[in-house]
């Protein structure tokens, strides 16, 4: 046995860590979890073949401690540090979001777990933004957001101590282990005093009030932290009762008898007193809650299709309330299947295949996928919808902006953006290179890692099947 720690408990123990921080920070988080946590359990005891299923898929413990956060950084530097933070506690690069396109000036990735039996014990993620200082329209404030932020060091020593410490042994130990959770918590706590004063916080907040969030502060605070729920219609409709006013639309696809990808509501962002240096006193309106539900994570092909009813549903002017918007988005899905079985077997989403503990091992006479259809068929092979652990750039568009006021406008839109909001099968255009040389790595392509799991669930299933 490793004399080191796995990182699965160091993350769960941060993002323990980071919920209580949070908890503390803005209480409406607690009054969201706490109506979450009901709605979990409600949905569970009426639908026991969807407790079952969760069950089944080890999803179940997870569900109540499941989390992602997000954050902002604002040099290469400081997102390059954050890849070796992460990757101590067993979070790595996945996936590539380019918000430039919707007028927000960063590029993303999230930072999370890759393989199933970390994303069993723990599938904490976070969103994580790079600035993008060249859209900064002005070049003598763009010049001065660099200097800011070229002052500033966002890590404790203590932190950078155990990253290095833990590359060069290959791990921590318990103690190292607690105060590398001590120690990376303070890059993400709030930061009431910023560095710059007033007048510079307001032509920078002028210019987006995304970039004054990143480089007003001493540190990227966490803006939010985001429960998983099994019914977000139902959790955004009781929000008002709980004294919290969701944003107006849920982002995502609709609501489905099996649920596809992601769909995210999120509430207003608080207005927070801060001390300017020169100790003027002022706000910040950056933090905010979210909620989400997840559903089954889709292939190039499935998704595809959904950029494609998604892009469909939003033409046109935008509909009056969710009400009408949920239902402009149901009747432009209707064009995608809505049963296990048909997903599965037109390549549109992804699952997860495990031999039958009972299986009657009779060893069809077909091989490929034929044979796959005629265990499944059989009951000796199960197959359950793989959970999608990403995010979606058109969503995480509508959540920025409800957050921020709706962008400035043209200017802060790159024009040299790749096209398309969705998940293409090109290669890497030139702004996630630029990225991938900021982070000091390629990110991982989350279409492959889910194809590959889905590949080797499915080769151990059959091989005990065969061995049977
Ligand atoms: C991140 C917004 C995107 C999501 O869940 O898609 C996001 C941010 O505001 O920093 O959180
Ligand atoms: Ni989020």
């Amino acid at each position: 046995m490793s004399q080191w720690i796995n990182p699965d408990r160091i993350r769960a123990r941060f993002s323990h860590a980071m919920s209580t921080m949070y908890r503390n920070e803005v209480p409406q988080y607690g009054a969201l979890l706490e109506l979450v946590e009901v709605v979990n359990r409600e949905m569970l005891a009426s639908d026991t073949a969807l407790a079952e299923r969760l069950d089944a898929a080890g999803d179940a413990q997870r569900l109540s401690v499941e989390r992602h956060g997000a954050i902002r950084v604002g040099t290469p530097a400081e997102l390059a540090m954050l890849r070796r933070l992460f990757a101590v506690m067993g979070m790595f690069p996945v996936g590539y979001y380019d918000l430039s396109q919707a007028g927000v000036p960063v590029h993303s990735t999230a930072f999370r777990p890759v393989d199933d039996d970390a994303l069993r014990a723990n599938p904490f993620r976070v969103f994580t933004s790079l600035l993008r200082p060249e859209l900064i329209a002005s070049g003598a404030l763009r010049e001065r957001a660099l200097n800011i932020l070229h002052e500033r060091d966002i890590f404790t020593s203590g932190v950078k101590a155990l990253i290095e410490r833990c590359e060069a042994q290959g791990g921590l130990d318990e103690h190292d282990a607690d105060a590398f959770v001590d120690e990376a918590l303070e890059t993400f706590r709030w930061h009431s005093d910023a560095t710059v004063d007033r007048p510079t916080y307001e032509s920078l907040n002028a210019e987006h009030r995304l970039i004054a969030d990143v480089v007003c502060f001493r540190g990227p605070h966490i803006n939010h932290l985001t429960p998983r729920t099994l019914d977000i219609d139902e959790v955004q409709r009781r929000m008002p009762d709980c004294g919290i006013a969701p944003k107006a639309t849920i982002e995502g696809p609709p609501r489905r008898r099996c649920p596809l990808l992601l769909r995210q509501t999120s509430f207003k962002a608080l207005e927070e007193p801060v001390r300017f240096a020169g100790s003027e006193a002022g706000s910040h309106t950056a933090r905010f809650g979210e909620i989400e539900q997840r559903g089954v994570a889709l292939t190039a092909r499935g998704r595809a299709l959904y950029d494609r009813l998604l892009a469909a549903a939003r033409e046109g002017a935008p509909a009056a309330d969710n009400t009408a918007h949920q239902a402009r988005l149901a009747a432009a899905f209707e064009a995608f299947p809505d049963d296990e079985a048909t997903l599965r077997r037109e390549g549109l989403a992804f699952f997860h295949y495990w031999p039958a503990r009972d299986g009657a091992a009779a060893q069809p006479d077909a091989s490929g996928a034929a044979r796959v259809e005629a265990l499944l068929d059989s009951g000796a092979l199960r197959a359950a919808p793989m959970v999608y652990e990403d995010f979606l750039p058109v969503s995480a568009a509508g959540i920025f902006q409800s957050n921020l006021g709706q962008a400035h406008g043209d200017d802060t839109t790159d024009e040299r953006g790749e096209e398309g909001e969705g998940k293409d099968a090109s290669p890497i255009g030139p702004n996630q290179a630029q990225f991938e040389t900021a982070l000091g790595a390629a990110v991982i392509d989350e279409i492959a890692l889910y194809a590959e799991r889905e590949r080797a669930s499915l080769d151990a299933a059959l091989a005990t099947l065969k061995a049977e």
